[in-house]
């Protein structure tokens, strides 16, 4: 049985690592399956030092550069993430291909130049978007500032870009107001059905 592919998108200091920290352990202690998260960017390999210096400020790229360099940090993965589900492994993304194109729209890119490089890289089993109505809330959040992309500015139109561009019937819209373990109970009841169904 292949394991599933499951991502987590959304704004930024709405709770994403930590959601797929408690996911990861529920499917591997609950569910007695095996689980790996991977983080995108995937900041160790070259193109992802690349990117790193780019989000912290220390380095300049053009917009089309930076988000090419994105899109081959997905591409270097492929490969094992086609790999570990072959295997029966469930592969937890934490951020992809949409987080992508939601960004690089926001910074002014068009869709159909953001969404080519993309295709081709596996499609998730399901998709978890974490969102909060009222935006202004994140912002208060700690560490909000850290990096370029965190500004208010930019992430209002990042929730418009995903929000009026991505989002389809089937993404799980959760509200990252909420406290962390109502949220994850929501989470729960829907990765449970989904690796059922798989089995
Ligand atoms: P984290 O804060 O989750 O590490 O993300 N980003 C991310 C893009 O602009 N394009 C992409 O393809 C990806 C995966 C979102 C760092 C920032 O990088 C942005 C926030
Ligand atoms: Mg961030």
């Amino acid at each position: 049985m292949r394991g599933i592919l499951n991502c987590f998108e959304g704004l930024d200091r709405t709770g994403k690592s930590t959601q797929v920290q408690l996911t990861k352990e529920f499917i591997e202690n609950q569910l007695l399956k095996p689980t790996v998260v991977i983080r995108l960017p995937d900041r160790t390999t070259p193109i992802g030092q690349q990117i790193n210096s780019f989000l912290q400020g220390t380095s300049n790229l053009s917009i089309e550069l930076s988000h090419l360099l994105f899109s081959a940090n997905r591409w270097e993965l492929k490969d094992k993430i086609e790999k570990l589900i072959s295997q029966g492994v469930n592969v937890i993304l934490d951020r992809y291909s949409y987080s992508g194109i939601a960004y690089s729209m926001a910074r002014g890119l068009e869709y159909q130049w953001c969404s080519a490089p993309e295709n081709g890289l596996p499609k998730p089993d399901i998709i978890f978007y974490l969102t909060a109505n009222d935006q202004e809330k994140l912002f208060q959040r700690g560490e909000f500032g850290n990096e370029i992309f965190e500004v208010p500015e930019l992430q209002r139109k990042v929730k418009q870009m995903y929000e009026n561009n991505l989002i389809e019937d089937d993404w799980i819209v959760i509200n990252a107001l909420e406290n962390i373990e109502f949220v994850q109970t929501e989470i729960r009841k829907k990765i449970t059905i989904v690796i059922n169904n798989f089995d």
